[in-house]
């Protein structure tokens, strides 16, 4: 389960689930949704794939599998992944480990929830010893980095949480109102300066405002920018160094926002946001619009970075967090 926890050292994360230090970010009500209905797309269209592969078919051969190698790779899941996968079912099948369709089935998922796991999807966060847990939050254009923003904040609040949100996108005519917006909405604070100011001072004045206040989440929305623009990237390097200067530490948490529509093109961006500003976390976003949703199994494959939050649709209690286990009972309809 992931979630965050206040003050707490690793060796006492043990603690009783109810300890009040506690904080789980997903609370019951978070659940109006079963996240089935928000990948129903994907699990459609992989899963009637898969089970229409294994109908009428008693035993594990080289068609079938490769069969299925094809299936992964049109769900996203990417070549390397399916090859790897395959490899393995090949190598058990070899082995007579492999009774039938329904074991083969029962591996794909096990090996896919240990991709997951080794992403580091499991980890809990931890709020910082002293101070503010500072979230910076960035990716490209229209991925749904403020929307995520305003889900995100609205969870911790819900948890009993003080949210600041900084309006760091200056660059989008509308962009601090739309934060606006969300922080109305949800009841938190947002600090925003004019349209075209430079987004570290921002920060800065930002963070020295909020400083005398308690507040226990500070969450900054950036604009959206290209991977591949140096310039907006190296603006991307200030605005950490901006944040470390007012609050060491800070960012605690550096959470990349991609679209599951974009396909494998996710990866790039991953993986040159993360060598600029070294990424902490992935948030997934509009999963509920794309059936191709085994990106999350690729992209946790390729890039090790943990997914921490999955979208599913455009309601406020449509940011999830991402559990393996529950994601892959979900992929496969298991109930
Ligand atoms: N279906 C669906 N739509 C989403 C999800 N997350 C965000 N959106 C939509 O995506 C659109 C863009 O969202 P924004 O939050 O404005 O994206 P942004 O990354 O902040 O955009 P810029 O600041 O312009 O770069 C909006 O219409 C959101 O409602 C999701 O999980 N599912
Ligand atoms: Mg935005």
């Amino acid at each position: 389960m992931f979630g965050w926890f206040k003050n707490k050292k690793k060796e006492d994360q043990a603690a009783p689930e109810d300890s009040e230090a506690s904080l789980d970010l997903e609370s019951d009500d978070n659940d109006s949704k079963p996240l089935l209905d928000g990948l129903a797309r994907t699990r459609s269209s992989f899963m009637e794939r898969v089970e229409s592969l294994f109908l009428g078919r008693k035993e594990v051969d080289n068609d079938l599998l490769e069969d299925l190698e094809e299936v992964l790779i049109t769900a996203d899941l990417g070549v390397g992944t399916a090859q790897e996968l395959l490899e393995s079912a090949r190598s058990m099948a070899a082995r007579n480990e492999l009774a039938d369709p329904a074991a083969l089935k029962k591996i794909l998922q096990e090996k896919i929830i240990e991709y997951l796991e080794a992403s580091g999807a499991e980890q809990e966060l931890r709020m910082p010893d002293s101070g503010p847990l500072v979230i910076m939050v960035l990716g490209v254009n229209g991925v749904g980095k403020t929307t995520s923003i305003g889900k995100l904040a609205n969870k911790f609040r819900k948890a009993g949480r003080k949210v600041v949100l900084v309006a760091a996108d200056t660059f989008r005519a509308a962009a601090a109102e739309q934060l606006g917006i969300w922080g109305e909405r949800i009841g938190v604070e947002v600090v925003a300066r004019e349209a075209g100011a430079d987004p570290s001072s921002v920060i800065y004045d930002a963070l020295d405002s909020v400083s005398g206040r308690q507040s226990d989440v500070i969450i900054v929305d950036t604009a959206g920018r290209m991977h591949t623009q140096v310039n907006l990237v190296e603006e991307l390097k200030k605005i950490k160094r901006v944040m470390a200067k007012k609050i060491p530490g800070a960012p605690h948490e550096i959470l990349l926002v991609i679209d599951a529509t974009t396909g494998q093109n996710a990866i790039s961006q991953a993986r040159l946001f993360n060598e600029a500003v070294d990424i902490t976390g992935l948030v997934l976003t509009k999963l509920d619009g794309t059936s191709k949703g085994g990106i999350v199994v690729n992209i946790a494959r390729e890039l090790k970075i943990p997914i921490r939050f999955i979208g599913v649709g455009e309601q406020l209690d449509d940011l999830r967090d991402f559990e393996p286990r529950e994601f892959v009972d979900a992929l496969f309809g298991n109930s």
